[in-house]
């Protein structure tokens, strides 16, 4: 029996197997510049996050049907389930797909078809958090926040994703303001591949409860002090920096010091089709990597479920 845990850091984009996007592109009519699944496969060798995002939009282009998007998340849903998890909250990229012309409507609904259906088919609660992409412009991302009005009884909060460098996150200060102001939960990718500096900026400027990645935290010992004496929840992505190259090694990976700092972290997939395992891979590794007793992935589980939106009817707030 996996341990039972929560999926707080999960792109479901990022879920996009090879293979379903071949069979979606068949469906769909559209032409990959890649002879199967296979041959998709071996394209998976990153050198950096934008390397990883080009590809990652470019593959969205088979996503088009709400069906499509249902398919997507009851796989995802299949999936994560077999190795323990209960409780998921889902990242998606409106702006990724309006951008193409899929309405955010379709989109929505599409995810929630199959979330609506997850407790009851696979044993998984979820929320759904839809991210801003921060290297287009707030103005769209307040466009985006407008268009989710409609849906908003199917969307617990905001995010922050896609390239990080040069998007600071007070960019987005109105955004997360009017998001505040419609009940939403905040979160932000900061420190991924980001100063550390940004992770401040998201808690000062954007009131963010929770920091997705935050690897870099650990380059500025008063904002771990801070984040330590918040108890500010952070969603590592092992896996993940490592095929990004933001770490060389899993071997060389800061989650067991930055366990050992205090700080409140998770374990997480982020997308996972792409780099190389689910979030129960993703225990295995780090704990084979780290040498992590079994205490602390009991640790790593309890903190999934501490760090998640489950049980809290208020934001977190700093004192
Ligand atoms: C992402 Cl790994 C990562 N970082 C930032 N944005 C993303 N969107 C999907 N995966
Ligand atoms: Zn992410």
């Amino acid at each position: 029996m996996p341990l039972p845990k929560a999926e707080l850091h999960l792109h479901i984009e990022g879920t996009l197997e090879p293979e379903l996007a071949f069979a979606l592109a068949e469906r769909n009519a559209v032409r990959l510049p890649y002879a199967d699944a296979e041959d998709l496969r071996k394209a998976y060798l990153f050198s950096d996050l934008q390397s990883f995002l080009d590809l990652y939009y470019g593959l969205m282009a088979v996503l088009r049907t709400a069906e499509d998007f249902t398919e997507l998340a009851d796989a995802y849903l299949a999936r994560a389930a077999a190795q323990g998890v209960r409780h998921a909250e889902i990242f998606f990229d409106p702006q990724a797909h309006t951008a193409r012309d899929v309405p955010i409507g379709t989109v929505v609904e599409g995810l929630a078809h199959a979330l609506d259906r997850g407790e009851e088919r696979h044993g998984v609660s979820t929320q759904l958090i839809m991210c801003f992409l921060r290297d287009q412009p707030a103005e769209s991302a307040m466009a985006t926040l407008d268009a989710a009005k409609p849906y908003l009884h199917h969307i617990s909060g905001v995010g922050l994703d896609s390239a990080e460098v040069g998007h600071p996150p007070a960019k987005f200060r109105e955004v997360y303001a009017a998001a505040e102001s419609l009940g939403l939960r905040k979160v932000a990718h900061a420190g991924e591949e980001g100063p550390p500096a940004y992770i401040a900026e998201a808690l000062d400027v954007l009131g963010v409860e929770r920091i997705d990645h935050g690897l870099r935290a650990m380059e500025d010992p008063d904002l771990v002090d801070r984040l330590v004496r918040r108890q500010i929840p952070l969603t590592l992505c092992p896996l993940s920096n490592v095929r990004l190259r933001a770490v060389d090694t899993l071997e060389d990976h800061p989650l067991r010091a930055m366990m050992d700092a205090g700080l409140l972290v998770t374990v997480n997939s982020d997308d996972p089709a792409y780099f190389g395992g689910y979030v129960g891979d993703t225990f295995h590794a780090v704990r084979e990597a780290l040498s992590l007793s079994h205490d602390q992935l009991r640790t790593l589980a309890r903190n999934s479920f501490q760090a998640a939106f489950l049980d809290h009817d208020e934001p977190r707030r700093e004192r």
